[in-house]
């Protein structure tokens, strides 16, 4: 299964290590054909280089565009050396084999992240140098596609190794990189045109990414991780600077992605809003007449489950929120901005994280959400939506009163980040209890009471801040006992989807109870 190298092909954009690697094939007498601009850096490297115009019998032409798409290239790429009519038709048609293709392409990726107008982007998509690579890594039997710079040292150390030949095994693992290569190349392509064109359909956009950055461990210990960016990201999708702290972990990314994420429904302009998240749920979600209200109001929420965890705002960080927010373990802060003092505050907790996200993201602006299952991925448009109040349908007698609706639709706004079964209280602009990820709706229910129950007794409140709280529930109530529990926490509002076989049962029990009680038609399940 050793190949000895007798004639190689180099065609490369990026010209990195170009002249050692060519010297280096020269000097074992390897003959080297090549296009037009390496072949002239190759001879300025001091070898000898047969052109593909002159194997072709034909010049590059069309600016260029068709090169080394010719026969004479690609029988040499494809041929079966050991099959009799492949051989015929090599000796008719004067193919000589080629043994080594090294490639690497047209800058695609690099000329549209610096911006280039359309017939620039098109230009650089590269035809002829992935058909080359397709074709060698196809016949890896016989022929060894180097497509990275990065491999020319293990090629160099192979031939070495194997006396100036490649082996079955090596020429294999080349092929499989090889594949990986012009799979990314087409993704970004195919990404590219998906974001110019405005397309975020499932069924039509393909998903790329690269490796962006190595984690110490995924969810466990035992686990390897890594994060990988999207090629072509949804517009309007931010990526975080961290300032200061430990490495990010996969934990703490995922979390501070679901932090962040809720405290975009908020908008600056309305006033600052805090976001607590622990284990990807929200344990606490404010607004505030300042960023250090919105802080304290989210963590009064739930201050155990707030411990460790990671907090976000919709507005800068400043001396006072940052010094609240140091005195509670906190894992990542992620803000719009920090001012000069809150920075020196937070330089005494090196540990500590601190992102600066460039601007909250859009929450409206379209996305695709990717999940892995056995055998595949489950991909959806993300849940953009959000009901507006002209939307919604009042169910009940009594209709809400302003505040109550005010208090709804903020907690409409955290129920649609709250692992389903999702129920939430909100009074004032701030939650006061979130029943998450329970199997049944009854239970998310309950566990949201009993949690404000507990921690108002710790405080010595008078009475649970659930009495007199706007709740949402992100689905329907599959039967009345949902709406007892709230109201027996004294819950005196209701938003839901509607739409249950039980309605009537559900709308009776709520005027039962003086609840007022709105439909938004649209549920927001979180598996
Ligand atoms: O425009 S192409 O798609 N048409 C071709 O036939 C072709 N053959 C090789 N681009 C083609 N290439 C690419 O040219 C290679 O993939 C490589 O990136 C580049 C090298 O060009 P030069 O040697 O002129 O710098």
């Amino acid at each position: 299964d050793l190949v000895p190298l007798r004639r190689a092909l180099i065609s490369v954009s990026d010209k990195t290590g170009l002249a050692d690697l060519g010297q280096a094939l020269a000097a074992r007498g390897v003959e080297l054909l090549s296009t037009g601009g390496t072949a002239q850096a190759l001879r300025e490297a001091g070898c000898d280089v047969t052109d593909v115009a002159e194997v072709t019998g034909l010049p590059e032409m069309m600016g260029g565009r068709v090169k080394t798409l010719h026969p004479a290239i690609h029988g040499g790429l494809l041929a079966l050396r050991e099959d009799p009519a492949h051989l015929q038709a090599m000796e008719s048609h004067g193919i000589a084999p080629i043994d080594l293709l090294v490639v690497n392409l047209y800058p695609f990726e690099a000329t549209v992240a610096a911006g280039a107008d359309d017939a620039d982007a098109i230009e650089q998509i590269d035809i002829g140098g992935p058909a080359m690579i397709r074709a060698a890594a196809k016949n890896y039997a016989h022929v060894a596609a180097v497509v990275d710079v990065e491999d020319y040292a293990a090629l160099l150390a192979e031939l070495d190794a194997q006396d100036g030949a490649t082996s079955l095994a090596f020429r294999r693992a080349l092929a499989l990189t090889a594949f990986g290569r012009t799979a990314a190349y087409d993704a970004a392509v195919s990404g590219w045109m998906a974001e110019t064109l405005g397309v975020f359909a499932p069924r039509r956009r393909v998903v790329g990414g690269r490796l962006a950055q190595e984690l110490r461990y995924g969810e466990n210990p035992h686990q390897r991780a890594a994060f990988y960016a999207e090629t072509h990201p949804a517009p309007g999708v931010a990526s975080a600077s961290q300032l200061q702290g430990k490495a990010l972990s996969y934990n703490n990314i995922n979390d501070t992605d679901a932090a962040f994420a809720l405290a975009s429904e908020f908008p600056p302009g309305d006033g600052a809003a805090c976001v607590i998240v622990k284990h990807a749920n929200p344990c606490g979600a404010a607004r505030g007449a300042s960023a250090l209200e919105a802080y304290q109001r989210a963590r009064d929420c739930d201050p155990v489950s707030a411990f460790g965890g990671i907090v976000a705002l919709n507005v800068p960080l400043d001396a006072r929120t940052a010094e609240a927010i140091l005195e509670l373990f906190t894992e990542v802060v992620i803000a719009p901005g920090v001012d000069d003092e809150a920075q020196t505050l937070f330089a005494q907790k090196p540990n500590v994280r601190l992102l600066i996200a460039p601007g909250m993201a859009d929450p409206a602006a379209p996305s695709l959400a990717v999940r892995q299952v056995a055998g595949g991925w489950l991909v959806q448009d993300a849940d953009t939506r959000l009901v507006a109040p002209g939307d919604l349908k009042t169910v009940t007698a009594r209709a809400p009163s302003e505040a109550e609706m005010r208090d709804m639709l903020f907690a409409w706004a955290v129920a649609k980040h709250v692992k389903s079964n999702a129920i939430v209280y909100a009074k004032g602009g701030a939650t006061v209890g979130i029943g998450a990820g329970q199997m049944s709706r009854v239970d998310s229910a309950r566990i949201a009471a009993e949690k404000a129950r507990a921690m108002a007794e710790g405080l010595g409140l008078a009475e649970p801040p659930t009495v007199g709280a706007a709740v949402a529930s992100d689905a329907f109530f599959p039967f009345a006992d949902g709406i007892e529990a709230l109201a027996a926490a004294g819950a005196t509002a209701v938003i839901q989807p509607g739409g249950s076989m039980r309605d009537a049962e559900v709308i009776a029990a709520a005027e039962a109870h003086g609840l007022a009680m709105v439909f938004t038609g649209e549920r927001h399940f979180r598996h």
